[in-house]
């Protein structure tokens, strides 16, 4: 696993610390930081746990977000479950949703759009969404199942983050295609972020979008996307039980001729992907971009 080292410390030379001289540094006592590695794998070491452990500089890294987590109030086994989410994300963008989630528990918007506007900068559009945006939305999903925030700090970072999105939509790149894809959630679904991201995405690759937003009716809909003229349009559904009514706006999509595009967790296994007209878009958005935008393309849309 690949983890993210902060700038040094000063705290680790190359071959790592004795336990002692990593409980110091962390203030953390010896017992815990061997309980945290037996119990909950934190720090990842092959080596077994003993007096001769050493603790090198991404160990240490670990350690102070295991040590921050619980600081906080989180649980030591849901501690360990987000640490472990943090790390599994390399490179730069480890660093980044850390410091969105810092500004999301600082209850700080113009912290959290900051650090989208960072993470664009470092990683482009593409990467900002599928590498930070989402991941930490996911963490933030975590931490409220786990307790460990309210629903206002989850509808705060939502909120900053929708509107980042909207910002950056406002200045996207004029369309060169004429006519609009259409994106809507299911009729039973609020889930709007992974849609009006991708809209974002489609939009800086030359598409016109149309985002109808939460809970569209199937009726809707397909009014809209006739009237519109749709070139295709996209239904995202997170909730497994808004899934039967998804599927009906994806039919009478279809059955209007236009191509439909479907994603979110209510398809997440192939068994509920079987037999959908259209195209199942998977789980990366900037891919979903790509194939929505190659389809239509080859279909004459553009
Ligand atoms: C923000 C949020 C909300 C906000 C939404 C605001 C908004 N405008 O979007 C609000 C507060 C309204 C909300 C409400 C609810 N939510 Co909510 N929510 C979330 C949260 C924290 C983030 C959602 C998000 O944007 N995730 C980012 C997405 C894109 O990530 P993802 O789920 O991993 O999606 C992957 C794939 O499914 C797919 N994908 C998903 N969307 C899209 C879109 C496109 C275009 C593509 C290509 C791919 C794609 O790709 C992703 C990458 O792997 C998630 C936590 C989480 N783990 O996501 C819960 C979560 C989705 N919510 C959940 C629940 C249960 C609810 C409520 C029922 C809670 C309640 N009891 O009231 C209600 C349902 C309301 C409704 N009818 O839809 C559950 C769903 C569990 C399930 N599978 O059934 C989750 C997973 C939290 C949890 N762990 O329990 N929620």
């Amino acid at each position: 696993m690949s983890v993210v080292t902060p700038p040094g410390t000063g705290e680790s030379e190359s071959h790592g610390v004795p336990i002692a001289v990593a409980s110091q540094a962390l203030h953390v006592p010896m017992p815990t930081l061997r309980s945290w590695e037996l119990r909950y794998g934190i720090p990842e070491s092959d080596r077994p746990p003993g007096k001769h452990r050493r603790y090198t500089e991404p160990e240490m890294h670990a350690l102070r977000l295991m040590r921050d987590e619980i600081a906080r109030g989180t649980r030591a086994s849901v501690a360990a479950k987000s640490v472990r989410t943090l790390l599994g994300v390399a490179g730069p963008a480890g660093e980044l949703i850390q410091h969105l989630l810092e500004a999301s528990n600082r209850l700080d918007t113009d912290g959290i759009r900051a650090q989208l506007t960072k993470a664009t900068d470092v990683l482009g559009l593409d990467g900002c969404i599928d590498e930070v945006m989402l991941p930490a939305m996911r963490q933030i999903g975590q931490w409220w199942m786990a307790g460990r925030c309210d629903l206002s700090q989850e509808q705060l970072t939502t909120e900053a983050a929708r509107a980042w999105l909207d910002k950056r939509s406002a200045f996207a790149p004029t369309p060169t295609a004429m006519n609009p894809i259409i994106l809507a959630c299911g009729p039973g679904d609020l889930h709007t972020i992974g849609l009006e991201a991708l809209a974002l995405l489609l939009r800086h690759r030359g598409w016109p979008c149309r985002v109808l937003g939460a809970r569209v009716p199937t009726e809707s809909l397909t009014t809209a996307s006739v009237a519109a003229g749709a070139a295709g349009v996209v239904i995202v559904a997170h909730l497994p039980t808004g899934r039967r009514r998804a599927l009906a706006s994806i039919t009478a999509v279809h059955e209007r001729g236009i191509p439909v595009f479907w994603a979110g967790n209510a398809f997440s296994t192939r068994r509920s992907r079987a037999q959908i007209p259209g195209s199942y878009l998977g789980v990366r958005l900037q891919d979903a971009a790509d194939l929505v935008v190659a389809t239509l393309s080859r279909d004459g849309h553009r």
